[in-house]
């Protein structure tokens, strides 16, 4: 009992759902550039019909990285995603100034033109996300690039996914 208020309460406090507008843009997470914040609870909206597919490409994409994104993470329709590898930290979420680096330690970190591209994601229904981060250790975030095309537009021609594949053979 007790419980369920506390987690009822914590939902209603942060929870806002922004919805991408328009066929394509750019969808960035709060403080992008500069680092998101910690405590963030925020949920992304997108309507996509039968026909269409919504194409999402990652331009940047800084998340702290944990083996199953338990830190913080960006969840698109279910499937969480964060960095698989260890980058700088925007803010530590202390007071103090960030732990000095060493040589070494630079080695170990790494930017995003360096770590693994991340495939573009093609969603074939609607866009249900939400970005959440906890309370320490704030990295710089995401910018993602939009489109919502029809599902026979000849830019699928060349794409080899499972949800393109779908959605061609059904409606093209
Ligand atoms: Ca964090």
């Amino acid at each position: 009992m007790k419980a369920s208020i506390i987690f009822a309460a914590a939902a209603s406090a942060s929870s806002t759902v922004q919805v991408l507008e328009g066929n394509s843009g750019t969808w960035s997470s709060p403080g992008y550039p500069n680092g998101y914040s910690k405590g963030v609870t925020k949920s992304y909206a997108k309507s996509v019909a039968p026909r269409e597919i919504l194409v999402l490409d990652f331009v940047d994409f800084d998340i702290e990285m944990d083996a199953d994104c338990a830190f913080d993470y960006l969840k698109i329709n279910g499937e969480k995603h964060c960095n698989k590898q260890e980058t700088n930290i925007v803010n530590n979420g202390a007071t103090t100034t960030a732990p000095a680096t060493t040589t070494t330690e630079n080695q170990y970190f790494t930017t995003f033109a360096a770590q693994e591209a991340k495939p573009s994601i093609y969603i074939g229904e609607d866009l249900d996300a939400v970005f959440r981060t906890d309370a320490l250790f704030e990295y710089r975030g995401f910018q993602i690039s939009y489109r919502l095309l029809d599902a026979c537009d000849s830019f699928f021609n060349n794409v080899d996914d499972e949800t393109v594949a779908a959605k061609r053979n059904t409606y093209c």
